[in-house]
């Protein structure tokens, strides 16, 4: 039932090109790893690195992605569009709106997203997107899309304070990885196709964002905030709306929920 290899992924495939060329490993330290040097060597648009176990997944800012080994769905694509380097974060959308329809469409589960890059199930984290992009001047050259979806996972093996759950904790049973890809992949190649056509999925995303019209606490290499998240502006930036009524806008950060009223922050950061 759970077979990753490529004959296994291929067989049922309905994409165009996407992930018509696939490299599969057993075990790997990154799959975003290798698909960036398989970018940088020229590789076609629609690559798909994709790995059973990662040594050293990676989150953003050198954070770790853990995953037990066959419990996850562990992948990176590669993408070549024509698109000014601002504009990256359209397949951090493309692809998080990819995953959320497939698993809404095969489980049922209400999977929804965090900005800039989470996948939720009931609140809680269930997969998470890293972009990674390689550029000449103003543009893309390529982009490297890395996907750690939790399908059949147990998260008691994961540290407590991730916050984390799986597909199957909150189905009650497995599922099959393979179908889940095979959907997942259909969906981000639809939406790229239209990306490359000239859609633009913010508006999209920005309804899916579980957090938006909420009080946060924003967290960001140079501070803390708090806020309303009000909404996202076309290149996938939050427009976080401060107590004093400012409207601070950031690209890079992690929010968590928070109350209007518990406490001041620090001054610094006033
Ligand atoms: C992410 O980073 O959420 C992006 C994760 C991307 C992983 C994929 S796997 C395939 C490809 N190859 C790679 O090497 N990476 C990509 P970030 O927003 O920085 O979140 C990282 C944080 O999520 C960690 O610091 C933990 O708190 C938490 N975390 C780690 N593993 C988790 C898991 N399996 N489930 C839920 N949360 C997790």
């Amino acid at each position: 039932m759970d077979d990753l290899t490529p004959r296994a992924i291929l067989d049922g495939l309905c994409t165009q090109f996407l992930a018509r060329q696939l490299v599969y490993y057993e075990v790997i330290d990154s799959t975003n790893a290798v698909a960036k040097d398989l970018a940088n060597q020229g590789a076609a648009e629609g690559t798909m690195v994709i790995a059973d176990e990662q040594t050293m997944g990676k989150g953003r800012l050198g954070r770790q992605w853990l995953a037990p080994k066959g419990s996850s769905l562990l992948f990176s694509l590669i993408f070549r569009p024509h698109l000014p380097v601002p504009r990256a974060q359209g397949l951090t959308m493309v692809c998080g709106l990819g995953v959320r329809q497939a698993i809404r469409e095969l489980t049922c589960l209400p999977a929804q997203l965090k900005w800039p890059n989470d996948i939720l199930l009931r609140g809680r984290k269930a997969g998470g997107i890293l972009t990674e992009i390689g550029s000449t001047g103003q543009h893309l050259d390529y982009a490297v899309v890395g996907i750690g979806l939790n399908v059949n996972m147990d998260t008691s093996q994961l540290p407590a304070e991730f916050n984390a759950t799986s597909i199957s904790q909150e189905l009650g049973r497995l599922v099959s990885r393979v179908q889940l890809l095979q959907q997942i992949l259909l969906r981000i190649e639809e939406r790229y196709l239209a990306l490359c056509a000239g859609e633009w999925p913010a508006a999209e995303w920005a309804s899916a964002l579980e957090t938006l019209g909420q009080w946060v606490e924003l967290h960001t290499a140079q501070g803390k905030w708090r806020g309303i998240a009000q909404a996202v502006d076309n290149e996938g930036a939050l427009l976080l709306r401060l107590e004093n009524g400012q409207v601070k806008r950031v690209l890079e950060g992690d929010i968590t929920l928070s109350r209007r009223n518990n406490g001041p922050l620090s001054p610094r950061n006033k």
